[in-house]
Formats: C-alpha cells, structure tokens, sequence
C-alpha cells in the first residue's frame, strides 16, 4: 500500500495565475492528449439528468412518497446522477456559500497561499490531484476541508477570510449532511434493505464528510483542457451545488458526454464508488468531468458524504446471491481513497479493478 509524500512533486502554479496572464495559449502541461479533449463523444442533442422534486418525501401521503422513491430509484439505476430540488436547503444559505467561497478565491494570492496543502491530507488551498511528476495538468484550483468526522475538523485549516466563511459553511454542512442521511434512508429502501442499513454501514453517527470547493478560471483554450479530468467519486455520496450560471459539469452515458444544465436551487446528487460496493454494483458510480470556457470562472462546492474511513465497507450480505456472487472485497475507505490521492483522476479505473482481486 502507499504512503503519501509530505510533499508535492513539482513546484504547484496556481491555475487562477495563469489565467491572468495567458492570453492566447495555455501550458503545454495543461494540453490533454487528444482522446481527452472535451470535443471528443460531447453529446449533440440536449438530454439533462433527471430533476427530481423531493417536497413530498417526508409528509406527503403515502403513493406521492412511493412516486419519489420510484423516481430516485430510476435515476440510480440508469444514471447514478439526479438533481434534487425543495431538498429543504434554503436558497438564500446555498447561494451566500457559493458566494463566500467565490469571494475566498478573489482574495489577494498572499492570504490564499497561507493555507497551501500538502498530499498528505489535501485539506487547504491546492492546484493539483495526484502527485505523479510530469502528470499532464487540470485547469481548476481547489479547496479541501474536513467537516466530519468531529475529530478532523479543524478550524484552523478552514480560511477566517471572508469573515463570514467559517460560520457559513458550519451552517451548510449541518443542513446538507441532513439531506444526505435522508438520501441514504431512501437509496437503502430502494435497494430493498433496512432504511437505515446504508448510514449504518458507513459507520451511523460516525460517517465522515467533506468539501472540495472548485474553482475553474477563465481559459483562453478551452477545447484543448478540462477542468476536472474524469473520473468516479471515490466516497459515498456527492451532493454537489453547482455553479448556477455556468455550466461545466458533464457525465458520462454510453459512449457521450451529457453537459448538465443546472436546476436553479438544485443539488446535483451522485453515487460514489463506496456505494458501489455496498450495493454489488446494483447502483453504479458514474464517471464525469468538468469542461471551461474562455469568458466565465465557474465555482462549484462538491460536499463528499463518505464512510467512517476505517472501518471494512463490502458488498450487503443481502444482495450477494449464488448468482450474483460479492464482485468486491472488504476494504476500509482509507486504503480505498490513497489510490486518488495519489493517481489523481482516472475515470472508473480504480473500482473497476477491484473486481479482478475476488
Ligand atoms: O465542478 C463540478 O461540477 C464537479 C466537481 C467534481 O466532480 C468533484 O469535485 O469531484
């Protein structure tokens, strides 16, 4: 197994830098080979993922919880991504997070770069994912916090610039990791187990939880990068709040890539490998990535719901049949995750290659 290096590398060149001074061309470092390039399968027609309208999810009567449970249940099966809206996240708490972390990557580079990271925990400002030298680059900056478990969170690796951004976010995890234990109740009830088989496999009130905040400068060539390279979330669950006015995200559907265009007040939910595994592949995580553009930054706040990170996740007793044999084995969310943190993205490659070691 690997350990992390305390240290990056190369020299880290923050993306934002550099959109303010290329003009015409970017870094060699930043050109995908050209099967990667964003023009490449880029879906013609304008299908979206589904929208699903979750205000009669708890309190409606009993055929509007089964039509939603249906819905949700659908959108598992044929695209691992759904937006959700009257989730019960205010909008006004959705768009002053947004905002705040916006304001974050326009303050001045010295106050930023106090909170540069390092690959051993990737928590704090950071411009790369994976920590192979000569590793072909993505266009986007980052923040990464811990929010749960209690014991990770750290305030002092949380920005106190802008004022406001501390208690913001505290109040934005609270609310959004309600929504995602909901979730859970109701993705555990479509897999026809116990509702709250899933939270307690991720380890129940001792789940871990936490937030890339992407920034994606203005790109003087967009068709010749990506923002964020391809791949699956290595957690849980990803409750994604997007960028509203610029869309950028894409997910994969056979062989195109859907752009999502974003709901107003929608979160935008995804299944990550873990769940993958958990369910036997019932559900599957799904690979996307994210393309920019030459004339908006787009921000965008991915809030990772995940397992307790040491204990074994595998797939459900009840879902592993003489049919349909346990595809993965036991292992703990902190071995699973090292493979990112080192490799970077790489599409599916790293669940798929599970199977083989059963
Ligand atoms: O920016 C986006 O829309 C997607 C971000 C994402 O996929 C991630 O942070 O893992």
């Amino acid at each position: 197994m690997f350990n992390s290096p305390p240290d990056w590398p190369e020299p880290i060149i923050r993306v934002q830098s550099l959109s303010q001074t290329c003009i015409d061309s970017i870094p060699e470092r930043y050109i995908k080979t050209p099967n990667d390039r964003p023009s490449i399968n880029s879906s013609i027609d304008d299908a979206n993922i589904p929208i699903i309208d979750l205000s009669d999810l708890y309190g409606g009567d009993k055929d509007a919880q089964l039509s939603i449970l249906k819905q949700i249940s659908e959108a598992c099966n044929e695209w691992g991504f759904f937006q959700i809206v009257n989730h019960g996240v205010s909008p006004d708490l959705m768009d002053k997070a947004r905002e705040t972390w916006r304001q974050f990557f326009h303050l001045p580079m010295e106050v930023k770069q106090k909170y540069a990271n390092s690959p051993k925990t990737y928590e704090g400002y950071g411009s790369r994912l994976g920590i192979e030298k000569g590793a072909i680059l993505d266009w986007s900056d980052y923040y990464f916090l811990h929010y749960l478990p209690l014991c990770l969170k750290d305030y002092n690796k949380w920005p106190d610039l802008p004022p406001s951004c501390r208690e913001v976010f505290d109040d934005y995890g609270k609310e959004v990791v309600k929504l995602s234990g909901r979730l859970m109740k109701a993705l555990s009830i479509n897999l026809g187990l116990g509702e709250d088989f899933l939270q307690n496999a991720f380890g129940g009130e001792d789940i871990g939880a936490c937030l890339r905040v992407n920034f994606y400068p203005k790109c003087p060539k967009p068709d010749l990068t990506l923002g964020l390279s391809s791949h699956s979330d290595p957690g849980g669950m990803t409750m994604l709040l997007p960028d509203d006015q610029v869309p950028g995200l894409q997910v994969r559907k056979c062989d195109h890539w859907i752009t999502v265009k974003p709901h107003r007040y929608a979160f935008i939910v995804n299944i990550g490998d873990q769940i993958q595994v958990l369910s036997n592949a019932i559900y599957k995580s799904v690979e996307h990535r994210v393309i920019v553009n030459s004339d908006k930054e787009r921000v965008s706040l991915a809030f990772f719901y995940n397992p307790k990170s040491d204990i074994p996740i595998e797939p459900a007793k009840e879902l592993v049949t003489l049919d349909k044999p346990a595809l993965y084995p036991a292992m703990t969310f902190d071995q699973y995750r090292l493979f990112i943190r080192m490799r970077g993205p790489r599409g599916k490659s790293q669940v798929e290659s599970l199977k083989s070691r059963t």
